[in-house]
């Protein structure tokens, strides 16, 4: 690898830091608090980053436009650093400069623009499109306030705002040139002359959209993107004096407030949440915004040449929440640039792409027509117009009076039942409809978009999901990504594959102990930070048992516990029980409004204050939930992990990606075949992972059989299950914050909707397994290197090179 070098040497690094902390605060380095040292090292590293690089592609590269309402991008100095290829270097200079430079990692924020897997992709995605070399940019929001700060208290999860922005947020540049207007409401007007007619937009209210810009620099630091963020401000200054006067202020505000709400938060909700008109002011805010910049920078480029946009430019929507992409840019072009119609219709599809990442019905976003059509009434009817053709079009495929003609209508058709359904919207206006996983794909063609691909089969393509191995493993895991590098050279940074040739090595008995020691560093590292944030000592002579991810009753956090509580049973009823001892790892926020999930959480805790303070177990098992899981402590986790719970309901998960962030570091999955399991699950063996329950035909089966009943689990097993069951509503957890009756409905009144009791034994069977076999460390580090070594399948570069031959066609 040539690395473009953003410094000579140490030395000349060391001098311009210090130099770069005198012109910032005045104030010697050593004089500074931690902080105010990160901050002026964040500016010279994006002083230096920007001075290089005016311009990294040429004009005629396909731009890519990655459009999606999240950017999960965790800190970022340490990845510019790996990036640029001076980690080392830098990290040299500040210990000679008497400091460490993980101190001053510590002092960054960790913004919280996504809420989980969707919003962390995207930002992978960025990483790899830069180190693709790529021209690939992504578009979207900057919340005033990100995702929200979760702290446990009496057990429950207690939210507060996530004020990221009140420090300054160093890695970003506004740029108030490259603002863009933005409409809502007001009326369409249709104007005629010679027989052609046009229509405008008049009147409503007027936002004006301010970029922000974050560079993506790819590995090597030879390419160099960016993100951008838009952010909703005041078109006029609308204040009210009078109001002010009469001492209203907030009347005097009201024109500013309003339009800064429609950026003010991240909707805190990973499965959806519809009807709220702020979400779809959000919506489109960002679609205007970015659509009205590319053609500003195509018009430049290319002239008027509407008719060949989509050679140039991708626009990619991530999940639904950008489908307005495909009407907005309709409009742009025919209003705006005197576009025909039909001409707009076929550009918009050829240059838009869709991936989907749910099969949740809930998720699938629907707008109240009438709201849609208030708020943006020239793109209801585009909308409208595209849906009648739509319509009209299927009669070439299907005869009216074919049996299912209204079937196929009532589930592809946009405009139904009073609602526009962006699901159906974006495939409509797409050349390109994927899933993130091979089971997910296909479970799309056979069900949620079931008559869509018997329609347009060629449409439908899979796109397993990838992580960045780079922050995910060299950053997140220094100890072990110096062995691996010490091993098979650093040729691995830059194509990931070359992990496969640590295979070799699983032979090799000193690499092996070389592995447990890194693996033993990093769990002391997590369990001081566990002390630290959630009080619970951890043992670090125990296996870490992780699962961290969103808390959602399909992930089966319960089932989990339900486990645990197995365990602790045992070893209380039977003196000749000894398992082997465990420490359980949970992390994961639950969507405010979502009380289940909440109530999972505070399960949990509970759990874990009955077990960790029992002496008679403790030697044995331990409980910790690490608070306010975000990019930056998931790193702390991964790393230290040892298993890897990933047991959703088969059929439920579209992906995961912790499954795979966890098996590149190390971490042997316990799983159901759901998501990506599936494919870990081929790539590693039988052998090096622990597979349970039923698969995702059975589920269906079972559940279309009508003969699933919860009872049945429960009477069949009164002494383990039944009493884990009873323990939730029997005062063996209230002690902290009373018993679990609605989970105990959940099961035993909804029917056990994700089969918690149905899996229950063949998981704690696999368990029991699985933890047996951790007694020969030989035998267990030779599976868990081998999940390391195939990992390089995982990672997002290979995703992305995907994505750019199939479906953007770079
Ligand atoms: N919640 C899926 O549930 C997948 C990611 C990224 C999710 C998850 O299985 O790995 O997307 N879906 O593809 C949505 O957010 C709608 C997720 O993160």
């Amino acid at each position: 690898m040539t690395y473009n070098k953003i410094f000579e040497n140490k030395q000349d690094f060391v001098e311009q830091y210090r130099e770069a902390c005198l012109a910032r605060y005045g104030t010697p380095f050593e004089e500074l608090p931690a902080q105010e040292r990160y901050y002026a090292l964040a500016e010279l590293i994006a002083t230096k980053g920007r001075a290089i690089f005016p311009e990294s592609h040429p004009k005629d590269a396909k731009k890519v436009y990655y459009f999606s309402l999240e950017f999960l991008i965790g800190p970022l100095l340490d990845n510019y650093l790996i990036n640029f290829g001076i980690r080392d270097m830098v990290a040299d200079g500040i210990k000679s400069m008497g400091s460490s430079l993980e101190e001053i990692c510590r002092q960054e924020v960790d913004p919280g623009l996504g809420n989980g897997g969707l919003g962390r992709l995207a930002a992978c995605f960025l990483d790899s499109m830069a180190h693709e070399g790529i021209a690939g940019y992504g578009n979207g929001m900057r919340y005033r306030y990100g995702l929200f700060r979760q702290y446990i208290e009496g057990g429950r999860q207690v939210e507060r705002t996530d004020n990221w922005l009140a420090n300054g947020f160093p890695w970003e540049t506004r740029k108030d040139g490259s603002s863009v207007l933005v409409r809502f409401g007001g009326q369409v007007v249709r104007h005629e002359e010679d027989g052609r007619f046009w229509f405008t937009q008049e009147g409503g209210d007027i936002v004006r959209a301010v970029p922000y810009d974050v560079p993506i620099v790819g590995f090597g630091g030879n390419v160099v993107n960016k993100l951008r963020l838009w952010s909703a401000e005041p078109y006029t200054e609308d204040f009210d004096l009078d109001a002010f006067n009469a001492g209203d202020y907030a009347r005097a505000n009201k024109f500013r407030s309003d339009v800064e709400a429609i950026s003010t938060i991240l909707y805190p909700n990973d499965a959806g949440e519809h009807g709220r008109m702020l979400r779809l002011k959000q919506e489109y805010l960002f679609v205007s915004a970015g659509l009205q910049t590319i053609l500003r920078t195509y018009e430049r480029d290319f002239g008027p040449d509407w008719e060949h946009l989509g050679d140039h430019v991708c626009v990619h929507t991530n999940d639904t929440h950008p489908a307005m992409c495909g009407p907005e840019l309709m409009r742009l072009l025919v209003d705006e640039k005197g576009v025909d119609f039909d001409l707009a219709y076929k550009v918009a599809k050829e240059t838009i792409s869709f991936t989907n990442h749910t099969v949740m019905p809930e998720a699938l976003e629907k707008w109240p027509i009438n709201t849609f059509r208030a708020l943006l009434p020239r793109l209801y009817m585009i909308v409208e117009e595209v849906d009648r053709r739509y319509r009209d079009s299927l009669a070439n495929h299907l005869s009216p009076n074919d049996g299912n003609w209204t079937d196929v209508l009532s589930k592809t058709a946009i405009l139904w039942d009073g609602q526009v359904r962006m699901a159906n919207l974006s495939i409509i206006f797409s050349h390109s409809v994927n899933g993130v996983s091979a089971l997910h794909t296909q479970i799309l063609k056979d069900s949620v978009f079931h008559e869509f691909y018997e329609l347009v089969p060629q449409r439908f393509n899979n796109k397993t999901n990838g992580v960045s191995h780079r922050r995910f493993l060299c950053e997140a895991n220094p100890p072990y990504a110096k062995l691996i590098t010490n091993a098979i050279g650093d040729g691995w940074l830059n194509d990931a594959m070359e992990l496969e040739k640590l295979v070799p090595f699983e032979q090799d008995a000193s690499f092996l102990e070389g592995m447990e020691a890194a693996k033993r560093a990093d769990k002391e590292r997590l369990a001081a930070y566990v002390k630290e944030t959630s009080g619970v000592d951890l043992d670090c002579n125990m296996v870490f048992d992780v699962q961290v991810k969103r808390f959602h009753a399909y992930k089966r956090q319960l089932l989990n516990v339900f486990k645990v509580l197995d365990v602790y049973n045992r070893i209380l009823a039977d003196p000749n029980y000894s398992p082997r001892p465990t420490a359980f790892i949970f992390s994961g926020k639950a969507a405010q409004s979502y009380t289940f999930a909440k109530e999972v959480i505070r399960l949990i805790n509970s759990v874990a204050d009955v077990i960790n303070n029992d002496e008679r177990v403790n030697d044995k098992i331990r409980v910790a939930f690490v608070p306010n899981f975000a990019v930056s402590n998931a790193q702390l986790i991964y790393s230290a992990a040892e298993i890897s719970e990933q047991i959703s309901v088969a059929g439920a998960e579209a992906s995961g990606t912790s499954n795979m962030k966890l098996m590149m570091n190390a971490a042997i999955t316990l799983g159901t075949l759901d998501g990506s399991n599936v494919e870990i699950s081929e790539l590693v063996g039988p052998e090096n992972i622990k597979i349970f329950g039923l698969h995702a035909d059975e589920v269906e089966a079972l559940r279309a059989s009508g003969r699933y009943y919860a009872w049945d689990q429960y009477n069949a097993d009164r002494d383990r299950l039944g009493r884990i069951v009873d323990m939730l509503t029997d005062g063996a957890l209230a002690r902290l914050s009373g018993n679990f009756d609605s989970i105990h409905d959940y099961l035993m009144v909804d029917n056990d909707p994700d089969l918690v009791l149905r899996d229950f034994h063949a998981y704690v069977q696999a368990w029991d397994e699985l933890t047996g076999a951790y007694a020969d460390r030989a035998a267990w580090n030779k599976a868990a290197l081998h999940n390391t070594a195939k990992a390089g399948y995982f990672s997002s570069d290979r995703t992305i090179r995907e994505y750019m031959a199939d479906i953007w066609h770079i």
